[in-house]
Formats: C-alpha cells, sequence, structure tokens
C-alpha cells in the first residue's frame, strides 16, 4: 500500500508540512527523514516492520524503559524521545502498518564503516557502556521483542525446518556451506552450555545489533552521543554485541560482499574491539564470561550465516536481496569469516579449536 508521508507526519505534528528524505539504514525498517517547513527541529519517521516486530507496543515499551533508566542514572548517552501522534499514541497504526516518530539529534554524524582501530575501540566502549549504564534494570522488564533472535540452536532448527522443506528449491547449492556448518560441532555445544549453566553465564541488557552506523556522533568534536536503534535491544549474554561487532569489523570486507575467498582478519581491529568492550566490562562479567570472550564472534558469525543461508533456503523471505545470489553469498562470506576467524584466534589469542 502507498502512503501520503506528509498526511502521516501531521498525525504526530500540528505544522508538520515539509520535506521528508528517506534515509537508507538497515535491512528492516523503512526510515525518513522530516524537516517541516520554517522548523529547527527535525525529526525521524519510521515504519516498523510488522513482520519482524509484530508487537510494535513491545519496542516502544522498551524505548520508553531505556530512555528514562539512561536519564535517571545520569548516562553520558542521551538518546532521540520519541513523539507522539497528535492523540497522544506512542505508534500510528494505519491499516495495519506502523509508523512512529523520533526527534532529530542535530549537529550529528553517523559513519558507515569502522576505518580504524581507534575508532573501533570506540564503538566498542560505548555498546559496552551502554550494557554498564543499564545494569540495574532487571532484564524481566524488558520485553522480549524477538524472541529467540540470537539463540544458536533455534536459528539452526529454523534451516533444518528449511533444509526439509526446501521451497526455493535451492538445496542442491547449499553442501558446501551445510558441511562447514556440522565442523563447528563444538562451538554449537559450547552454546549449550552457555544456556545450561546460569550461574556462569548470566543476561545483560544487550543492544544485538551493535554497529557503528548505529552509534551518533557529534559532528563538530567527533564523540559519541549516543547508541542508537533499540528495536532488538533485549536481555541476551555476553556474547551478542562483542560478537557482532567482531563479524562487522574484524573482516577486510562488509558481509556483502561477493568475494568472500579475499577475505580476511584484521588482527589490530579485532584487538581494538576486544579492549574497548573490555574495558567496561572486565569488572561486570563473570570469570567464565571473560575466559570465553574470543568465542564471540565465532558465535556470532556462526548464527548470522546460518540465518542468510536459511533465507536463502526459504527464497528471500526475510533479509532485503537485490539478486538472487544475494543471500548465499553473504552466508558463505559469513562462514569465511568464521573459519578463518577461528585460525586467527587460535594462533593469537590460544583459543581451543572449536571446530573437528
Ligand atoms: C538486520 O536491519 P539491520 O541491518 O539493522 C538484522 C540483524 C543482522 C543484520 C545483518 C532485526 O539488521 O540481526 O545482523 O540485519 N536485524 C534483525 O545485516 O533481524
Ligand atoms: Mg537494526
Amino acid at each position: 500500500m502507498q502512503f501520503d508521508l506528509n498526511e502521516i507526519v501531521e498525525r504526530f505534528l500540528k505544522n508538520g508540512k515539509g520535506e521528508i528524505i528517506p534515509v537508507k539504514t538497515g535491512l528492516i525498517n523503512n526510515t525518513w527523514k522530516v524537516m517541516p517547513n520554517g522548523s529547527s527541529q527535525h525529526y525521524i519517521l519510521q515504519q516498523i516492520n510488522r513482520y519482524v516486530f509484530n508487537q510494535p507496543s513491545d519496542l516502544q515499551h522498551n524505548y520508553h524503559l531505556i530512555h528514562t533508566e539512561l536519564k535517571n542514572t545520569y548516562s553520558r548517552f542521551a538518546l532521540p524521545s520519541i513523539v507522539n501522534t497528535l492523540d497522544n499514541r506512542d505508534v500510528l497504526n494505519l491499516h495495519g502498518e506502523y509508523f512512529r516518530l523520533f526527534t532529530f539529534l542535530e549537529n550529528s554524524l553517523t559513519i558507515d564503516k569502522v576505518s580504524s582501530p581507534e575508532q573501533a575501540y570506540t564503538v566498542a566502549n560505548s555498546f559496552a557502556i551502554f550494557t554498564k549504564d543499564l545494569i540495574n534494570i532487571n532484564t524481566s522488564r524488558l520485553k522480549v521483542v524477538l524472541p529467540q533472535f540470537h539463540n544458536l540452536n533455534f536459528r539452526l532448527q529454523q534451516l533444518q525446518a528449511a533444509i526439509k522443506e526446501n521451497p526455493a528449491k535451492r538445496l542442491k547449492d547449499t553442501q558446501v556451506l551445510l558441511d562447514i556448518i556440522n565442523r563447528f560441532e563444538p562451538l554449537i555445544r559450547f552454546y549449550d552450555s552457555v544456556l545450561k549453566n546460569i550461574t556462569s553465564f548470566k543476561k545483560y541488557v544487550l543492544h544485538h545489533d551493535a554497529k557503528i552506523s548505529n552509534i551518533i556522533f557529534d559532528a563538530t568534536t567527533g564523540d559519541v552521543k549516543t547508541p542508537i536503534d533499540l528495536d532488538t535491544t533485549m536481555p541476551g549474554y555476553f556474547f551478542s554485541d562483542m560478537g557482532d561487532m567482531v563479524r562487522s569489523v574484524v573482516p577486510n570486507m562488509h558481509e556483502d560482499h561477493p568475494s568472500y575467498s579475499d577475505l580476511a582478519i584484521q588482527p589490530m581491529m579485532y584487538e581494538a574491539i576486544r579492549e574497548g568492550y573490555l574495558e567496561q566490562m572486565k569488572n561486570v562479567f563473570t570469570p567464565p564470561e571473560l575466559q570465553h570472550i574470543d568465542y564471540a564472534g565465532l558465535l556470532l558469525a556462526l548464527m548470522q550465516g546460518v540465518r542468510f543461508l536459511t533465507d536463502y533456503l526459504m527464497g528471500d523471505i526475510y533479509y532485503k536481496v537485490d539478486h538472487n545470489e544475494h543471500n548465499f553469498q553473504r552466508a558463505a562470506n559469513q562462514f569465511e569469516l568464521l573459519v578463518r576467524l577461528e585460525q586467527f584466534l587460535i594462533i593469537k589469542y590460544q583459543i581451543k579449536a572449536c571446530s573437528k
């Protein structure tokens, strides 16, 4: 269905007429910048992907909770504020499509890609501070917006179901990738041990999409203003944010890059993320969590590879794709990362091998 965006904005703002430009971010939601005529206050309008987030009110519940907690704890981070509709709702439901509005943080800068170890350190440090600043929220108060989101066993079950069903008839191309997953059975067993051992492995408030493009920087000073995009902020385990950062920063190419056989590990990026994250978390994580911190990247690379591969087998129903092989290439890229990262970690950080 086509929407008149101006009409939508005017459900939130009395004098909302103005320029609305699309902002290209993420694979999930649609986002626009709203610049009402004659006003210096700008906004971010977002259409929530209702196939991914079927309870938009839960997203807003978590956002309010975190927004308030950061304020109450005098966090250095100040999130954009939610703007309610004129009839005072925090989400607009228009014929079953959901929209929400945020204030736009002026004089801000977003960065698409980490380009130096210093930046990697800053990103990792920021997501760690985020979790630390929210340490007093009892994680059961957060809605689990996407149940099983970073649950490796669940992702493997989804893959098994896709293999069995083979709806897009693409199974025959995927055997090389399935073989890699099978080799990493010890890593999957480590994951099981995390779930079983609740005194060693605890739940924290994790962002679950910890990438540099989800951080707002001050355009003048270059300092971090705040992490944003809290859609997936939920209770989670020690590996999620660290692992996602390793996954997206440490390889020398983006997850979309088709020449994945040229993928290489950038050791200084790894070190920077590890140090930036642990600088904050060393006094928060339990000894077993600290001991297994280097498994984080491996778990996330495996999990993301499994997710892309599942979507490939399902016929590209979840991630936006530009061509038929897109999800296959993304999956192959993640498995290449998995294999090379393991080699690197065995040599540089003396981890125990987690593949057969
Ligand atoms: C999705 O839309 P984006 O890029 O923020 C996905 C993440 C994946 C990522 C892979 C809700 O995030 O988990 O890591 O794509 N988010 C959701 O690019 O599925
Ligand atoms: Mg996201």
